[in-house]
Formats: C-alpha cells, sequence, structure tokens
C-alpha cells in the first residue's frame, strides 16, 4: 500500500502542541515529521518526536486488560477479556459504594495526553459516580495564582512578541527543554541584536543560547525581582507615565515594600553579587522593549506564588507593556473558548463531595479517613513515580486491601501496582480537540491508525464503564467525535472570525486576542492587591530555607524525556546519559565522589541511587537531578521524587518539587534503610 499522509498533534504536556505529519502504511505510523504549516512550531519538532513512531508501536506497548497475579508491585499479570476486566471493576466499585460510599473511590489523572475530550474524560464519569475529586494540582497552581494576582485575567500576549524584544530575560526557564519553539522567537530578537540572559538555579541546556546565566540561589527570585525594583527606583528608571495611567500601588511599594530590598540583603538572599544586581537592573530598566519569558520551576516552593508575583510586577514599574516587543509571557491562560462544562458535567455530581489534593496521594491512601480510598482509578498519569514523597505513595499503592485500576499505554511504576490494568490508545489512534498553553493554537485531529492490539481510548473506556455501572444519561453514549462536534457548534466570541472548514481540515487554526486592557478588578496591573494578605509583595522564606542538609537538590526537566514519559525509548534514555545526579567539582571532591560512580542521595523522606554527574555547570551546594525515570530503568529501587515532600505552595495548593535538602554519599557503602 502506498504510505498516506495524515496531519495530528503532539499530545504531551508541553506548551508548544506542534503540528505533525504522520505517514501511515498498512495501519502503522512509519514516520512522524513537523507539519510546516503549524503556525508556532513551523516544521520543526523536538528530539523526543521525531521518532514518534517508536512509542506508538512499542514493544513494551500494552495491548490487552491484565489482571494481578501476585502481590502489589511485583508486576505479575496475565491477560484478560475487555468483558470480564470491565465487569470485575463494575462488581468490585459496587460492593466498594455498597460498605464506603462512592467517596471511597478516587480518580487520579493528570496529563499524558492533553486534547480536552480524552483528557477530561473521567471527570462527567466520576462526577455521576459521586467519587471524590482530585484537585489536579500538581504542575503549576501557584504560578498561575502568583500571575493573577498582579495581572487578573489578562489575556497572555502571543509568545511571538518576543521577537520584537531587544533585552530577554529567561526567567526559571529551561526552553530548550520545555518549550523549545518559543526560543524560535527568542533567537529572531537575538539576531536583531537583542540580549538573551538567563536566570536559573543552575547552568541549563538553555544556557546554550543565552548571552549570560545569573545563577540564583533556589527559591530567592522574589526577593531578586524585589532588589531589581529597588534598583530601579533608586535611579529613577520606572515608567511614571505608564504606572500613573496603568498600575495600582506604586507609591505603597515604594514606601512600605522596596526599603526592605536594598542590594546588600538581595545579594545575600540571591547569591548574587552587588554588581550583577545592579547589572541586571540597568539592563532591565534601560532596555527600549525589555521581555520575560517566564518559567514553572521556580513557582514550585513553598514561597512560588510570591515569587512569582514580585516577577509580574517588573514590566509593569518599567511600562513594558506598552512598548512593541516588551512585556513578559507566562503560558496562555484562556485559549481556545471552548466550553470545558459541556465535557466535565459538573451537574452530574450528586451533591457536595469532598477533594483530594493530588500532591497529597500519600496522605490520601496512607492515613485519610471519613472514607478511607478503597479504589483508585489512574488514568494517563503515572503517580508512583511523578507525585511527590515516593515512598508514601508506594506505602499506600501497596495496601492489599486497595483496589486499583491503571489505564496505560504501557507497563508504568504505578501499573505495577494495579489490580487490573487496561491497555490505553496513543494520540494517533484516537480523536481529540486541543488547545495549546504555549500559543494561540487549537487544532481538531482524527485517528490515524487504528488502536494498537486491544487498546481503548480514555473516553471509550469510561462509555464501558458507564453502561456497566448502568448510567441511563444518553451523554455517555457519545463518541469523542459527538462531543466534539457539540463543543464546536456552540458559539463563544474568542471562536467568532473562526472559519470552521479550517478546523475541519485537521491544520491548526490560531485564535489570538484582541489586544485590550488589564482584566483585574480594578482595570489596572495590580502591584498591590487589596484581595490578598499581604497586599504587596514581599520575599518570603522557602520551606528548606531551615534544614541543614548540605545540598538544595533540583528535580528538573530533561531534555530526552517529558516527566516519566519516553522511558520507553531506549535512544532517549542513552542520550540522557543514565539516571545521574549532577554535583559540582568542589563538592565531589571534598567528598572523594568521582564522576560515573555510584551514589546515594538521601534525607528524612527516603533515599535514591544515581549515577554521579560531575559538572561546573552546577554551583556549589546544589545538586541536579533532570527527568522523572522509572523504576525498572533506575540504579536502585526508587527515583527522585522518594526525596521529594508533600508540602504544598503558599497559593493554589501546588506541589514543591524543588524546595527539598539532600545528603549524598558514597553508594558502594552499604543502603542504610530509608526507602520503609
Ligand atoms: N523536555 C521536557 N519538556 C517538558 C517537560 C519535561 O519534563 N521535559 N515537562 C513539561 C511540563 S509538565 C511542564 S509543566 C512544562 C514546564 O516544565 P517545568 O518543569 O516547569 O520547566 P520550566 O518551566 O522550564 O522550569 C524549570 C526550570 O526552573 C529552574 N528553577 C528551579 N528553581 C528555580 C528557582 O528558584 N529560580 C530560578 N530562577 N529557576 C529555578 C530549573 O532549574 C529549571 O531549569 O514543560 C513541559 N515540557
Ligand atoms: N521530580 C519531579 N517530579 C515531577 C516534575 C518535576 O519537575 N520533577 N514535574 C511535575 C509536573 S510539572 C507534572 S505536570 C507531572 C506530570 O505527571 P503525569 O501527568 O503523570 O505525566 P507523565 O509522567 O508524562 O505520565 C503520563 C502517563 O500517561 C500515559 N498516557 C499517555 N496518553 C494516554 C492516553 O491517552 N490514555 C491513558 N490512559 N494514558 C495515557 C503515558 O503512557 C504516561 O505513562 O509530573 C510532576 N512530577
Ligand atoms: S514535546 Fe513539545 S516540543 Fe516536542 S513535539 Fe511535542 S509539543 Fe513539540
Ligand atoms: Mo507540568
Amino acid at each position: 500500500m502506498t504510505p498516506t499522509i495524515q496531519r495530528s498533534v503532539c499530545p504531551y504536556d508541553c506548551p508548544d502542541t506542534c503540528g505533525l505529519l504522520v505517514e501511515v502504511a498498512d495501519g502503522r505510523a512509519v514516520a512522524v515529521k513537523g507539519d510546516p504549516e503549524h503556525p508556532h512550531s513551523r516544521g520543526t519538532l523536538c528530539p523526543k518526536m521525531t521518532q514518534y513512531q517508536d512509542t506508538v508501536h512499542s514493544p513494551l506497548r500494552l495491548t490487552t486488560p491484565l489482571l494481578a497475579t501476585g502481590p502489589k508491585g511485583s508486576g505479575a499479570f496475565a491477560p484478560i477479556s475487555w468483558t470480564e476486566a470491565i465487569q470485575r471493576i463494575a462488581e468490585r466499585w459496587t460492593a466498594i459504594i455498597a460498605e464506603h460510599g462512592a467517596q471511597a473511590i478516587l480518580p487520579y489523572s493528570y496529563a499524558g495526553t492533553m486534547g480536552l475530550v480524552q483528557r477530561n474524560a473521567g471527570h462527567p464519569f466520576f462526577h455521576r459516580l459521586g467519587a471524590s475529586r482530585l484537585d489536579r494540582t500538581i504542575c503549576s497552581p501557584a504560578k498561575a495564582a502568583g500571575w493573577a494576582a498582579v495581572m487578573g485575567q489578562t489575556p497572555a500576549q502571543p509568545p511571538d512578541t518576543v521577537r520584537h524584544s531587544d533585552l530577554v530575560l529567561l526567567w526559571g526557564i529551561n526552553a530548550l527543554a520545555t518549550s523549545l519553539h518559543s526560543l524560535q522567537w527568542v533567537r529572531e530578537a537575538r539576531r536583531a541584536g537583542a540580549r538573551v540572559w538567563l536566570i536559573d538555579t543552575y547552568e541549563t541546556p538553555t544556557a546554550a543560547v543565552a548571552d549570560r546565566t545569573f545563577k540564583v540561589r533556589p527559591g530567592s527570585d522574589g526577593a531578586l525581582a524585589l532588589g531589581l525594583i529597588h534598583i530601579l527606583v533608586r535611579d529613577g528608571l520606572q515608567d511614571t507615565g505608564f504606572i500613573e495611567a496603568q498600575v495600582q500601588g506604586f507609591p505603597e511599594l515604594a514606601a512600605q515594600a522596596l526599603p526592605h530590598y536594598p542590594p546588600e540583603r538581595v545579594a545575600a538572599l540571591t547569591g548574587l553579587s552587588a554588581s550583577e544586581l545592579e547589572e541586571l537592573a540597568q539592563a532591565y530598566g534601560r532596555a527600549r522593549a525589555p521581555f520575560i519569558l517566564l518559567g514553572n520551576g521556580l513557582s514550585r516552593y513553598g514561597n512560588g506564588a510570591m515569587n512569582i508575583r514580585a516577577i509580574a510586577c517588573l514590566p509593569a514599574l518599567v511600562g513594558a507593556y506598552a512598548r512593541p516587543g516588551g512585556g513578559a509571557f507566562a503560558g496562555v491562560n484562556n485559549g481556545g473558548g471552548f466550553a470545558l462544562g459541556e465535557v466535565t458535567r459538573e451537574d452530574f455530581l450528586p451533591g457536595p463531595v469532598r477533594t483530594i489534593n493530588m500532591n497529597l496521594l500519600g496522605h490520601a491512601l496512607e492515613t485519610l479517613d471519613g472514607p478511607r480510598v478503597m479504589g483508585l482509578y489512574v488514568y494517563h498519569s503515572n503517580p508512583a513515580a511523578v507525585a511527590p514523597d515516593q515512598n508514601a505513595v508506594l506505602r499506600g499503592l501497596g495496601r492489599p486491601d486497595l483496589f486499583t485500576v491503571v489505564h496505560e499505554r504501557f507497563r508504568t511504576d504505578t501499573a505495577d501496582f494495579a489490580d487490573l490494568v487496561l491497555p490505553a490508545t496513543s494520540s494517533l489512534e484516537h480523536s481529540d480537540l486541543y488547545r495549546s498553553y504555549g500559543s494561540y493554537c487549537v487544532q481538531r485531529v482524527r485517528a490515524a491508525i487504528p488502536p494498537v492490539g486491544e487498546s481503548r481510548s480514555n473516553w471509550d473506556v469510561f462509555r464501558l464503564l458507564a453502561q456497566a455501572m448502568g448510567f441511563q444519561e444518553p451523554f455517555f453514549r457519545q463518541s469523542a467525535d459527538d462531543l466534539i462536534d457539540h463543543l464546536l457548534s456552540l458559539p463563544s466570541p474568542v471562536r467568532k472570525d473562526l472559519d470552521p472548514a479550517a478546523l475541519e481540515s485537521g491544520k491548526a487554526v490560531e485564535l489570538r486576542p484582541a489586544a485590550g486592557g488589564f482584566l483585574t478588578p480594578s482595570g489596572r496591573i495590580e502591584i498591590l492587591n487589596p484581595a490578598l494578605e499581604p497586599p504587596l509583595p514581599a520575599h518570603l522564606p522557602r520551606h528548606a530555607e531551615a534544614e541543614t542538609l548540605p545540598f538544595s537538590l533540583m528535580t528538573a526537566p530533561s531534555l530526552f524525556s517529558l516527566n516519566s514519559s519516553f522511558q520507553e525509548r531506549d535512544a532517549l534514555r542513552e542520550r540522557a546519559g543514565g539516571m545521574r545526579l549532577l554535583m559540582n567539582p568542589d563538592d565531589a571532591g571534598r567528598r572523594g565522589l568521582r564522576d560515573g560512580q555510584p551514589v546515594l542521595a538521601r534525607n528524612d523522606l527516603g533515599e535514591v541511587r544515581f549515577l554521579l554527574g560531575v559538572t561546573g555547570r552546577v554551583p556549589p551546594g546544589l545538586v541536579v537531578a533532570e527527568g522523572v525515570w522509572w523504576t525498572r530503568f533506575a540504579p536502585g529501587d526508587r527515583t527522585v521524587n522518594a526525596l521529594t515532600s508533600q508540602r504544598l505552595t503558599d497559593q493554589g495548593g501546588g506541589s514543591t518539587f524543588y524546595d527539598n535538602r539532600v545528603d549524598v554519599i558514597d553508594g558502594n557503602l552499604p543502603a542504610t534503610g530509608g526507602n520503609s
């Protein structure tokens, strides 16, 4: 058969949402390329997706439902039919509901696939069931809260605005790994003469595209932003006209907050020298159109929302929003204009039910009562690897009385703890409607190939479960495409100029917001936000501030994986160089540790084996673990999140993956039993 080319989209939790051209032959994807007609990705893909067919047709794909035949975590399973699997789930859930009530069932999902229908497919089902609700806060709710504290619901500037900037600050963002295509606009600015400066805790791969890197202490960016504002105001570099017209609370900030952030104090808090602070402030204050590209990492701290809030004040101070090419980009917050409520169906809830924060999964499974969680349904997420406090999560998942179902493409660490595993389709095998969070693109895609093995999509599994549980609502009988048709049939001001035929063609379409004012309660940028306590931004200490273990631990993203996705690909794991812990040469030397040797990182929560990578890219006092590994490819029996805690952010109930300290010792010494 001659190959055909099908349009699709990258389904992963990445802001770029790249367009794909998939070459299909005999019902198989044989090649995957970037779609040159995609407005944001323009034909290029990252190294993870250029061989997506190797994920889709990986020999590790699950192809039938599996029933556990050994103890939890052993990974011993035998194939069963879909009919039997669904029947067993319905019977067990019915018994749990009869004995403990429906809230004893907890769904757990996040972002294995980002399409609106498949991602949210479980919501209507679990609402109708009356199950406990999951607060999906693992990623960046503190960033959202900190940003909204200042900017309200103001639509994000399109990310390509940055190409007209003359000073780009890549702030807490490893863009080469996590938002590759935003860098194309940064590079364009650089070619036109812009300076590109990186502010991170270590020299990430993104340092290679920056002119300079400023290495800050973890969790100190709020202090840094306030220190920069202090210098700007000291030297009269603020934009008084813009502030008077568009900003609320500048006099209060100047009088009450800024005196606390002189350069000497800020240098001590951030680890930057006083001269680096001066250089940063002068460059920012004197640039024609400074632009901040803001990452998520620095919000995953006990003070994360406040750090973001302080940074969000900087563009307002210098009037950057009024200058072509100036401003900031922290992610698209309202793109698409689809009625998500028509997917999630809150109206199916039988009444009030409890909500469980997903970052507290360990607590929820181990200690939470009233009622105790007896049934867990995990879909498109891998909490045994990605959730904080891995030991608590594994203790919970190991409970013999917990009935766990995992719907997955692969036998992940979480699947190993399931009573039943259901095989999931990949994005090439189902329909969905995508909206990006790193651009204003939306795209409708249909299956390019038939399901691999007996795999089924999230939407189709919940249809089967709804039928088995006796739900009569016609809603549960629709196909994913029926629901997408319905979403598109509802009018939205965001889509008023959209030609429906454009979406039907399968191409990505951009829905840029009209430029307008600031959507805050006051209609101004709220440096002072009277609804918050404190009303002005301030430096707050992070959780690990007073802890005494020698190293801050960065659990940073890897170029060659996406959270725990892509571990199935041998070539990508090899390019990552194994599960490594990066350390400064002086620290390694003092401990007698050598590059490439096994080490053990440990704290009160657990201990994890790594291979040591010694590099001057990491400053003293910091260690870096890039990527979230599957245990079966790890040097030991735990991965990085055995070292991260369930503590939450100051706002939004977010994760604090970067706010932890560890000790590191020679891994050839005997284990100390820290993973009970
Ligand atoms: N290749 C790859 N791509 C990804 C992901 C991945 O894991 N790998 N993850 C995806 C997901 S889920 C998301 S949410 C997005 C964003 O993914 P995120 O994990 O939020 O990554 P970034 O926004 O790049 O932010 C991480 C950077 O923040 C830095 N950082 C940490 N603490 C601080 C601090 O206190 N101050 C400063 N200045 N910097 C700090 C880290 O060193 C790191 O370089 O990317 C997505 N894309
Ligand atoms: N240490 C540390 N931990 C982190 C982070 C960090 O920076 N450091 N980042 C955190 C962040 S930002 C996030 S967003 C979370 C993300 O955590 P998750 O959302 O759990 O992301 P993944 O690890 O990519 O796991 C997604 C799983 O979904 C499966 N999947 C893909 N498509 C489908 C589908 O259509 N149906 C079904 N049923 N399954 C599918 C994939 O095979 C994969 O195993 O991780 C967090 N964990
Ligand atoms: S992971 Fe991100 S950069 Fe890579 S192809 Fe997907 S959307 Fe594009
Ligand atoms: Mo995320």
